[in-house]
């Protein structure tokens, strides 16, 4: 009689959340800040670095002061440090604005900038963020030495946000992926694909083209969106994304006045290394779906929204995402084991 013996399955879901999480809140924050979220990390000169969303002088019905943005460092991309102050606020914003958009600027243009990510690309320090603005949502590109001055490059035209930045130059170009959201045209409201750019300078953007439909994703009825900066792989681009269910009917846990029904996981897809337009794998089931505490009760509950991921010299993949719009929480994963999560497409 022979004995069958099972063959083992690659994990169906190869993440792990950090013990410790959340690894940052508005607890750790030495200014005032009611929520901490939303997070882009590097490993810099040694040090890992993170710039996060601070909202602060939230009244708890929905009213808040204002967003700056916060830096902390870390030795091991656990245990993080918050710098004395700011690193950018409102002021500020308006400032290089002013600078970026000339004789076109009026001083009731700006609001907030906010969801910052960070890449290195040859040895410079990058930042991308949403720009609040009176005529509708903008991304920016921005680039620094210190994390303390930053010079404004470009600021895309509304409705647009969520963009990342490539850390090497595809094909000789700068590349980001970024989500608009244009209303007109779509059959379904908020149904916002994510797309490419490409740009000599890091100024000019141009040779936009979609990436991924939301209806692609399977857990998705609503918006996507590219989430953390993309990490190289022999086999491709391994890039997080966000992905949006949509359900009035429900009433989700959260503080959010206006009522909460949008469910945000972690998705992730795999794009050619060449083309980095073209996807070629796709994992079916959320990378992290809400289901801790700290991810289902916040401001706005059931929220995963990752901003940054680094690929350890081991293997290991630490993916930083906001939580509930309220804190940063960290999870790891093997790169092997995310890339065995791509199911090909096309192939
Ligand atoms: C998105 C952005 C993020 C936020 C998320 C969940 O549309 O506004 O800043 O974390 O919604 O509320």
């Amino acid at each position: 009689m022979s004995i069958a013996v099972a063959t083992p399955k690659p994990p169906v879901n190869p993440i792990v959340r950090h013990a410790g999480n959340p690894v940052l809140s508005a607890l750790n924050v030495p200014y005032p800040s009611s929520l901490t979220f939303n997070a882009g990390v590097v490993r810099y000169a040694g040090r890992y670095l993170m710039v996060f969303r601070n909202d602060h002088g939230h009244d708890g019905c929905g009213g808040f002061q204002g967003t700056n943005i916060g830096l902390a460092t870390s030795k091991d991309g656990v245990a993080w440090h918050v710098e004395p102050g700011p690193i950018f606020c409102e002021a500020e914003v308006r400032e290089e604005l002013k600078k970026t958009m000339g004789h076109h600027y009026d001083p009731n243009f700006v609001k907030r900038i906010y969801d910052p990510r960070l890449t290195v690309i040859d040895g410079k320090i990058l930042m991308c963020f949403a720009v609040d603005t009176m005529h509708g949502i903008c991304g920016g590109v921005a680039t620094t030495e210190d994390l303390r001055k930053f010079k404004w490059l470009s600021v895309s035209a509304p409705d647009n946000r969520n963009m990342v930045l490539f850390p090497r130059r595809v094909n000789g170009r700068y590349f980001r992926y970024e989500r608009p959201m244009p209303v007109y045209m779509r059959e379904h409201p908020e149904s916002f694909p994510i797309w490419c750019a490409e740009s000599h300078d890091l100024v000019f953007w141009g040779r936009n083209r979609p990436v991924l439909g939301a209806d692609e994703v399977p857990y998705a009825n609503s918006k996507i969106g590219p989430a953390a900066p993309p990490i190289e792989t022999p086999k491709g681009w391994l890039v997080t994304i966000h992905a949006v269910d949509r359900d009035p009917a429900k009433r989700l846990r959260g503080w959010e006045p206006k009522g909460w029904y949008k469910t945000y996981y972690a998705g992730l897809m795999l794009t050619d290394l060449h083309d980095p337009s073209k996807v070629i794998g796709l994992m079916r089931k959320p990378l992290l779906a809400p289901q801790t505490d700290y991810e289902i009760a916040g401001f706005r509950g059931s929220v995963i929204f990752p901003c940054g991921m680094i690929l350890e010299d081991t293997g290991e993949v630490k993916i930083y995402y906001g939580a509930a719009d309220t804190c940063v929480a960290l999870a790891t994963a093997h790169v092997e084991d995310l890339l065995a999560a791509c199911e090909p497409i096309g192939a």
